[in-house]
């Protein structure tokens, strides 16, 4: 694989210099001359800009040195997009429907993992989601390109993508809990991935007046189990913390000395429900001057549910709040007014909250939280018993960043970045001491920012991606709803330098992750034959070259097909009306990228099979007629020519 290397860009410059550009001296102001320079200047492009141009152009052929996995909001999907060139590389389905790769729309694979992520005591089918933060799997603390993982923050779900072939594998529908925020983030070494609510639920699940709500609502924090092999959710084994009614806003993981523990910002302290005569929801819940930065040992609460101190809810293992406070699982550091992102710096030891309606972020410092808590320095405890550590006794301090600070990354060298949603800038700080460097306007009002290996114990810094919400006037007018706008950042010129817009005209992702491409080492591009992608092992409907079959058991007629340039075997399929047909179709090409789809009209039928893959069609054949099916890729030069029928008597 060809990777951008800084080498491919000096050999870049020195073509310039043979134009006798001296593409460096742009920069400087220095006129630019020859080819190279006629070009920037006849496209109005600055020097500046035409250095931008040469750090993220690829080559034709050449690859991303960075993968991004960008999550898609409300299309509830997984975009991946190449770092620096910032170019689309796949949407990889995860909550919603994809009909080009028959997820949802035909694959029994899809339906079953639609099926399995909506309990139907509590939801309807859920067809889509709210897909918000994709957390890497980790070992030690760096993304080991095995799994990823991404929340559903309408339905307090999590979405499980195998990274060896990109595909869903499983929607873990989380008990007790309906929407979601904080997380999810993987542990250091994924043994759990994290999930917890945001608005709080009744626990009973039931219809519950809102007077009740400080009785009867309550938070959660759960940690769910990861199967190390197949990278899936195990509930079972899974357990949850209860949280006072509060909303419980974003999370994150410690790592290095704070490994074992996990920090959740809070706002809502106030409980407000909107019931209040003459104040809104927002207004009530803005007016306490401090809000509960969750303090929680996760590592401590997983022997405590071993040793057997838990209810069962729902099917979880659940710990009580009295049992979480008696047992030191959970305290609060109060944190300025309504804050919204919590980041724990790669050092493990800082932890950075970000005020939104504040123009500081405070940082904590993990050092004296425990000396707080081993001292048992509280102020007194919140209305649910929960000690509250001094907050003056937690931080290390506070640095004014500017308007609206939302979240922050970080990178190799001490640095980090704060999101500023009502400034359109990103700011640059130091950790130590704690210091404004520089600012950044971005296009328009950042959400979420990501640097390069961000959330890991050693970020590679590098590049940094801002995530903006508004674009204005960045891209054409292409409707009433205009693209979001990603910004990719250069952290390794002397100044932070803007080098890329990217429209985003494919959901509304709000978090993203970027991992070194060549971490991705699990990747396999041709599957081993009649493997059923979901188990990822063969599949006990598999058919072979030779071996194709029709068999009829009562009214379940099982087909045994095959696809392969450029035909379907068989290519005659007669049913019944009335019976319940199974195609199990194998795609039996060995070549990589020889991909086959399979479509039958009136059924609203399409799947989509890569070399190796086995997937089943189940309907039942309700309608009588001749239903002529294709293959829907463009395979090969008789493409049109793979086609068949469906002929189902009456
Ligand atoms: S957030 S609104 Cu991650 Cu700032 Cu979801
Ligand atoms: Cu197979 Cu077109």
């Amino acid at each position: 694989m060809k990777r951008i290397k800084a080498g491919a860009i000096t050999a870049a410059l020195l073509v310039g210099s043979v134009f006798g550009v001296g593409v460096a001296r742009w920069g400087l102001g220095a006129a630019a001359s020859g080819e190279l320079g006629k070009l920037a200047s006849d496209r109005g492009l600055s020097g500046e800009e035409a250095e931008a141009a040469l750090k993220t152009f690829l080559a034709p052929g050449q690859h991303d040195e960075y993968l991004m996995f960008a999550s898609g909001g409300h299309s509830g999907q997984i975009h991946v997009i190449g770092v620096p060139s910032m170019q689309l590389l796949k949407t990889i389905p995860v909550f919603s429907t994809d009909s080009w790769s028959g997820y949802g729309v035909g694959a029994d694979m899809s339906e079953t993992i639609f099926r399995e992520g909506s309990d139907p005591e509590k939801n309807d089918l859920l067809t889509w989601g709210d897909a918000h933060h994709p957390a890497l799997s980790e070992t030690e603390g760096e993304y080991d390109g095995r799994f990823i993982y991404v929340n559903d923050r309408a339905n307090g779900r999590i979405g499980m993508v195998n990274l060896a072939d990109f595909k869903t594998k499983q929607i873990l529908d989380v008990p007790n809990m309906t929407t979601s925020h904080g997380g999810v983030f993987a542990t250091p070494n994924t043994e759990y991935v994290h999930i917890s609510s945001m608005q709080p639920q009744p626990q009973d699940g039931e219809f519950t007046e809102l007077s009740e709500y400080e009785d009867k609502y309550r938070g959660v924090s759960t940690f769910v189990s990861v199967d190390q092999k197949s990278g899936k959710l195990d509930l079972a084994k899974s357990f949850q913390i209860e949280l006072p009614p509060y909303d419980q806003d974003l999370a994150d993981a410690g790592k290095l000395g704070s490994e074992g523990w996990a920090f959740i910002n809070s706002y809502n302290t106030e409980m407000a429900t909107g019931e209040a005569e003459n104040v809104t929801l927002e207004g009530e819940s803005i007016t306490n001057d401090f809000d509960f930065l969750h303090i929680i040992n996760w590592e401590k609460a997983a022997e405590v549910v071993e040793a057997g101190n838990y209810e069962m809810l729902n099917g979880v293992r659940y710990i009580p709040l009295e049992t979480a406070i008696e047992e030191g699982l959970l305290y609060f550091a109060p944190e300025p007014r309504n804050p919204h992102g919590v980041d724990v710096a790669p050092n493990g030891e800082q932890i950075v909250v970000s005020g939104k309606l504040d123009p500081n972020v405070t940082v904590y410092s993990f050092e004296k939280i425990m000396k707080a808590i081993d001292s048992e320095d509280f102020d007194g405890t919140d209305p649910f018993g929960v000690p509250i550590l001094k907050f003056d006794s937690v931080i290390q301090g506070q640095v004014e960043v500017g308007g609206g600070p939302l979240h922050s990354q970080f990178d190799d060298e001490g640095f980090a970045y704060t999101s500023l949603f009502v400034e359109s800038a990103v700011a640059k700080w130091s950790l130590n001491p704690l210091e404004l460097v520089e600012k950044i306007p971005i296009h328009y009002n950042v959400g979420h920012l990501v640097t390069a290996e961000g959330d890991t114990v050693s970020p590679d810094g590098k590049y940094l991606v801002s995530l903006n919400k508004w674009s204005v006037d960045r891209h054409p007018v292409v409707g009433t709803l205009k693209p979001q706008n990603f910004q990719l950042i250069d952290l390794d010129t002397p100044n932070m330098q803007l080098l890329k817009d990217m429209a985003i005209g494919f959901g509304e992702p709000h978090y993203t992750q970027i991992i070194k491409a060549d971490k991705l080492t699990s990747r396999i591009e041709v599957y081993e034959p009649g493997t059923d992608p979901l188990t990822m092992e063969h599949s006990e409907w598999a058919t072979e070259a030779g071996k194709e079959n029709i068999v009829r058991d009562g009214d379940n007629l099982h087909v045994y097909m095959s696809a392969m340039r450029s035909h379907f075997t068989p290519d005659i399929v007669r049913a019944k009306a009335g019976d319940h047909v199974y195609m199990h179709v194998t795609n039996i090409e060995t070549s990589p990228d020889a991909t086959h789809g399979f479509a039958i009209p009136g059924y609203n039928k399409q799947i989509s099979l890569d070399p190796g893959e086995t997937v089943t069609v189940e309907f039942d054949a309700t309608r009588s007629g001749s239903f002529a099916f294709y293959c829907t890729e463009f395979c090969s030069a008789l493409h049109l020519e793979m086609q068949g029928w469906l002929l189902v008597e009456p």
